[in-house]
């Protein structure tokens, strides 16, 4: 059954919001990211992971992974007094990407979460996003055990056009996420947003 866990969120006086789509392949840290960047309790829709998904999600680099989302993360947080963004990740596996197309309605952009241990998936999921003309960027979520390349030989890699913002981040880690979604905004809408602490 799907648990969805929430609070009721105090209200916001922002007077701007955006919505951002966290996209990416199973098991890349989308869930993760939502999570560290939410202030309030957010919404998830995972599921246990059973011997049902055997042969079916590859769980071999995520191990420990133990729920998977089944519809969508949903968290909020406000990047000042003025703008507050409503975070949404997508599930990743292939069966739903059919989702993916009203997840992204009215987005300011999609942020594509990727893991060198699975560049591969990535190009699917890119390939994706690109289809639905959704302005994006990439971040390449730094797994301890993955293997480190230049963000450049990344670039080359997913054969991303100069022009499609690239970083790095731990999705863990809340300012590291928080600095992937601004900079992606920043650099879709050349304006410059002060995190407030
Ligand atoms: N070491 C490490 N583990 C991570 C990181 N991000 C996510 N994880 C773990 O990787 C697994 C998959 O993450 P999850 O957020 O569920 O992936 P999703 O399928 O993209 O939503 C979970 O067990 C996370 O705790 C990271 O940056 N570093
Ligand atoms: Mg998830």
């Amino acid at each position: 059954m799907v648990s969805a866990q929430s609070s009721d969120p105090a209200p916001t006086t922002a007077t701007r919001s955006a919505k951002i789509v966290i996209a990416g392949g199973f098991g890349v840290g989308k869930t993760t990211l939502v999570e560290s960047v939410s202030e309030v309790e957010p919404l998830r829709m995972d599921e246990q992971i059973t011997e049902a998904s055997t042969g079916v999600d590859d769980l071999r680099r995520t191990p420990a992974k133990s729920t998977t989302t089944v519809a969508m993360d949903f968290g909020r947080v406000h990047i000042n007094d003025d703008l507050v963004l409503y975070v949404f990740g997508t599930p990743g596996q292939a069966r739903w990407r059919w989702l993916w197309k009203s997840l992204t309605e009215g987005a300011l952009c999609v942020l594509v979460l990727v893991d060198t241990r699975s560049l591969d998936d990535s190009h699917a999921v890119l390939d994706l996003v690109e289809e639905l003309g959704v302005p994006y960027g990439v971040a390449v979520n730094l797994f301890d055990a993955a293997p480190r390349y230049a963000v450049e030989e990344i670039r080359r890699a997913l054969a991303l056009a100069d022009d499609v913002p690239l970083t790095e981040c731990d999705a863990r880690d809340r300012v590291s996420s928080l600095t992937a979604l601004i900079d992606l905004i920043e650099h879709l809408s050349s304006s410059h947003l002060e995190l407030q602490p």
